[in-house]
């Protein structure tokens, strides 16, 4: 069928439960599960499931999430209800950080332990050879903290699947492309050097969420410490265009895989850096974001591919939809099959690589040599790990 064929000489698993787009954070939330229906539909219809091993994965214990989850916390998101009152009146907040941003809906525990549970079972399915690139668009919730919810995030599933990686792998590296800081993720990891966490994102810390990542942001300051300049961070500017951001990208982790030389690479594919999405700021193309998939599966490590960010859905179901074709290595044709369900969501763009219009265009701050700076400052990190 549309002659997709299983890639020859490794294994690609697609981990996906459709109880969790049915979910919703409320009627003006940007996050929505929806689009995870919507990137299922492309995949399908092309017949991108012939090529893969697809898993309903079940959901994660509790237990399994108190591995990196502090153990109140997990019970508050257990147990509370969308009718309970939040507000905690001795600190003046609501309680482990919900609120605007990370609401209490029904079914949210179903959801977190649904998604967490995705990239668990991705994660076991490289560390068991069952497969060399797993995939779970519902996961890499990267701003999870240890005791709270930030940024639509409850459950860091990202830290969860690295936890399991570290069980056989000795270096993990991370890599974010969501236009936001990757801190959750970053933060979990600050004091180990067997996991390099590398995030691409807009770096305003008054203005833009969650305002952390600056380039001097390397890990911790005392030298002594293993996990020195093993968080990289790599701060842009408003409207970074596709050639800048390719050959950014491959600047940076070219020379990040070559020394730290990581044996699985765990790549959070977050589709708001797209142009065009609701909550970013840059002028990416679609082509240009699977370009960074594509580059990371040439150096043939075992790889765990998530999502992430995304507001704009038809943009994000077209992307993922692209990266998984990437990942299975077929060529799928430009246009949306014309059997595509809820093909009319996509008005009278039915190409998976729409042209981003002008009016959705941001100015590029980004100089060329602002960009060489960027390139320069993580060299020079790096040059601490040459030993
Ligand atoms: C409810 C209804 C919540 C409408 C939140 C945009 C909304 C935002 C909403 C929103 C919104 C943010 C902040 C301010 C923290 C706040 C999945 C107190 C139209 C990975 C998370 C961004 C990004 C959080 C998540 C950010 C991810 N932006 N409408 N909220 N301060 N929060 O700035 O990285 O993509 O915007
Ligand atoms: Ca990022
Ligand atoms: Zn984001």
């Amino acid at each position: 069928r549309n002659g997709i064929q299983r890639p020859k000489g490794y294994t690609v698993s697609y981990h996906a439960n459709p109880e969790m787009e049915k979910m919703h954070f409320g009627p003006k939330h940007p996050m929505k599960p929806w689009r995870l229906t919507l990137t299922n539909k492309i995949v399908l219809a092309y017949g991108m499931h012939e090529a893969m091993d697809l898993y309903i994965p079940r959901a994660a214990t509790s237990q399994e999430l108190k591995d990196f989850h502090r153990e109140d916390y997990i019970e508050f998101l257990q147990r509370v209800l969308p009718t309970d009152n939040t507000w905690d009146q001795e600190s003046g907040q609501y309680l482990f950080n919900t609120g605007d941003d990370c609401p209490i809906f029904d079914g949210l525990y179903t959801y977190c332990s649904l998604y967490a549970g995705a990239s668990l079972d991705a994660a076991r399915k490289l560390t068991n050879l069952q497969s060399d690139i797993a995939i779970n668009w519902s996961g890499g919730l990267h701003h999870a903290k240890k005791t709270e919810a930030s940024g639509f995030c409850y459950i860091n599933d990202i830290v969860l699947a690295i936890l399991q990686l570290l069980l056989y792998h000795p270096r993990v590296l991370y890599i974010d492309i969501d236009v936001h800081h990757g801190d959750g993720v970053e933060q979990a990891f600050w004091s180990t050097d067997r996991v390099m966490t590398l995030s691409f994102h807009k770096y305003n810390r008054a203005e833009f969420f969650p305002g952390t990542g600056a380039l001097d942001d390397t890990g911790p300051l005392r030298n002594d410490s293993p996990g020195a300049h093993h968080s990289l961070n790599v701060p842009l500017h408003d409207g970074i265009e596709d050639d800048q951001y390719i050959k950014l990208f491959q600047d940076i982790v070219r020379p990040c895989v070559r020394t730290y030389q990581p044996t699985v690479i765990v790549l959070q594919c977050g589709a708001d850096s797209l142009g065009g999405d609701r909550l970013g700021c840059f002028n990416v193309n679609i082509k240009a974001h699977g370009a960074c998939v594509a580059f990371i599966k040439k150096f043939g490590l075992p790889m765990l591919v998530l999502g992430g960010g995304g507001y704009t859905a038809r943009n994000v179901a077209k992307a993922w939809a692209y990266e998984t074709s990437l990942c299975i290595g077929a060529e799928v044709h430009p246009n949306l099959p014309a059997h595509t369900p809820y093909l009319e969501h996509f008005g009278n763009e039915k190409t998976l690589f729409p042209k981003l219009d002008s009016l959705n265009r941001y100015e590029n701050k980004n100089s060329r040599v602002y960009l060489e700076s960027v390139v320069m400052g993580i060299m020079e990190q790096l040059r601490y790990l040459q030993g």
